[in-house]
Formats: structure tokens, sequence, C-alpha cells
């Protein structure tokens, strides 16, 4: 069985938001037509307390996008985004969530941050929704949403460790350094991840 995966299709990724992606928005009519291609659309939300150590402002030497070290990892600093019940957390308005079985939260635990809707960037905690699909006999992940070289990118790489068959809908995505996400894509493509658009699902 297939499944497709919405990650953080969030207001705070859109422009406007508070850590926009170029062209973000224009991402969510395409994944809404996707929708009607699966049997199962699972999304992600990425769902940070304010005290999160991701932001740049608890941090009192720093700025957003500089680079810190923390707990022994390398960890961008970033806007605060994605409060939890804020309007910046929540879907974008237009997006379809008719469809959508469950929803994996993540992000949670202020002292370490979580681009993956697998683990969390130490890969010390399991969100579950790798035994999730699992369970329901998913094989293949076609993979959607925001951003593509942060939390996309991290999620396609968890997933193929955990044996999944992964696809990533190219223009069902966007990412926050286009030029980085080049490099990232080739190395996807040698990881063995097809990259379609989404007229070819
Ligand atoms: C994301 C940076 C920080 C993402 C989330 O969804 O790609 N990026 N938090
Ligand atoms: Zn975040």
């Amino acid at each position: 069985m297939k499944a497709l995966l919405l990650i953080d299709v969030q207001n705070d990724f859109m422009p406007g938001g508070n850590l926009p992606v170029t062209e973000g928005d224009q991402i969510v009519a395409i994944v809404n037509e996707l929708q009607a291609h699966f049997d199962l659309v699972i999304a992600s939300q990425d769902w940070h307390p304010s005290e999160h150590l991701s932001f740049a402002r608890n941090h009192l030497r720093h700025k957003a996008f500089e680079e810190i070290e923390l707990n022994g990892l390398p960890q961008t600093l970033w806007p605060e985004h994605c409060v939890q019940d804020t309007v910046g957390a929540e879907f974008h308005a237009d997006l379809d969530m008719r469809k959508i079985a469950a929803i994996f939260r993540k992000g949670m635990n202020p002292k370490i941050d979580s681009y993956s809707a697998f683990y969390d960037n130490g890969h010390v905690q399991s969100t579950g929704l790798s035994g999730y699909l699992k369970e329901l006999g998913v094989e293949h992940l076609y993979f959607t949403g925001l951003a593509a070289d942060f939390c996309v990118y991290f999620s396609i790489k968890d997933a193929l460790k955990a044996g999944f068959k992964c696809t990533l809908i190219e223009d069902a995505t966007r990412a926050i350094d286009v030029d980085n996400f080049k490099k990232l894509r080739q190395q996807l493509r040698e990881d063995g991840v097809s990259i379609i658009t989404s007229n070819n699902v």
C-alpha cells in the first residue's frame, strides 16, 4: 500500500508567516488534488512550545539563521514559528483536511529540534509514525510539504532508513534555500528516491 505524507503545510511556512518559504502557498492546491490518488493521507505538524531552543529569541547572544551547537548537535536558530495554539501553527486554511487520517506532531521537546516526522534530530525519540504506517501495511511513501531542504528532506532520510520506498513529488514542495536543496535533491536520487511531478502520480 502507498500513503501520501503532507509535511508541515502550516501558516508560518507560507508567505507572510514567521518562517516563510518562497511560493510555499503554491503547493496547497497541488496537495489537495493529489489526495484523490491515495487511500491513506497523513500530515505532520511542527508544534513548538514558545520556550523552544531552536528559536533565536531564546538565546541571548544569537540571531535567527545563525548556527550553534545545541546539546551536541548543530542547530540552525530560527525565528519563532509554529508555536502551539497560534495561527502560525495551524494548517493553511485552504488545505483539504477531510482525508487526513492522522496528524503526527513534532518539536514539542524544548531542548531538541525535530525536522523529521519520524524522529527528533538526535534520533532518540520516535513519533511512532513508522510503526503506524507499517501496522497499516504501507510500503511506499509519497512526500509533499515544507520545507524541502529541512523537514521534507529529513523525513525522507528517516523513511529510507526504516525501509520505506520513497517518492518526492517535486512540485508539491518548496525549499527555504533553493541552492542547498539542489544538492540535497541529487543526494536523495543517489539514495534511491524517485523524484516525480504531481501529474505523474
Ligand atoms: C522546519 C525549520 C524549523 C520545516 C521546521 O518544517 O521544514 N524548518 N522547523
Ligand atoms: Zn520548527
